[in-house]
Parts: C-alpha cells; structure tokens; sequence
C-alpha cells in the first residue's frame, strides 16, 4: 500500500498525462507598429499544442499560421485559445491576417 503514492508520482510525471504545451501570444503596440509577441517560438513536429491569442489593443486583429492554423479574428481585448497540431520540421511564418502591415513572426519546428 505504501507504494501507490510513489506509483502515482511516477505515472504523473511521465509524458502520458502531459497536457498540452501552452504558448501565449500577445497582441500589443511597440515603437508605432502592431505586433504579436513573442515573434519566434519553437515545436517539436508532430506535437499537439495549445496557443493562447491575447489580444490587448483597441481593435480587432488576427492571428494565422498558413498551413497549420486556420485565421483566428480575435476581437478588441479579448483571448482566444486554439489547439494546433505541429507539421512537420521546418519554419512557418504567422501574421496577422487582416492587416498586411502588422509585423508577425514564424514558428520553427524540430523533428
Ligand atoms: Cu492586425
């Protein structure tokens, strides 16, 4: 009986139960020009993962990552969270898709 607490620790701690990864992007003015940060972020292909779009400025904007997330409008301060399964290996750029001068970023995805 003393070692369901420890059998439990290790079940608990290995990958099986891992909730998906969790990214937050955020949606925020700098120096004059719109832009999501972080503008780089790195997967592992084949991953499920959650990304949280935080959106702190007074208008709508979007988010996408062509080929791998479908265009998400996030509206004036508000969150959305998509779940996204990684492609496989190589860079994928995402942008904001309604407006073409918002500075974007690209995700980099390792085998
Ligand atoms: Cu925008």
């Amino acid at each position: 009986m003393r070692l369901l607490p420890s059998l439990l620790a290790l079940l608990l701690s290995t990958s099986l139960f891992a909730a998906p990864r969790e990214l937050t992007f955020t949606n925020k003015e700098e120096g004059g020009k719109k832009v999501w940060l972080p503008s780089t972020a790195e997967f592992k292909a084949g991953e499920e993962v959650s990304l949280k779009l935080v959106n702190t400025l007074k208008d709508v904007h979007g988010f996408e990552i062509p080929g791998v997330s479908e265009a998400i409008p996030v509206p004036a301060g508000e969150t959305k969270t998509i779940t996204v399964k990684i492609p496989k290996a190589g860079e994928y750029p995402f942008r904001c898709h309604m407006h073409p001068a918002h500075v974007g970023g690209s995700i980099t995805v390792k085998e």
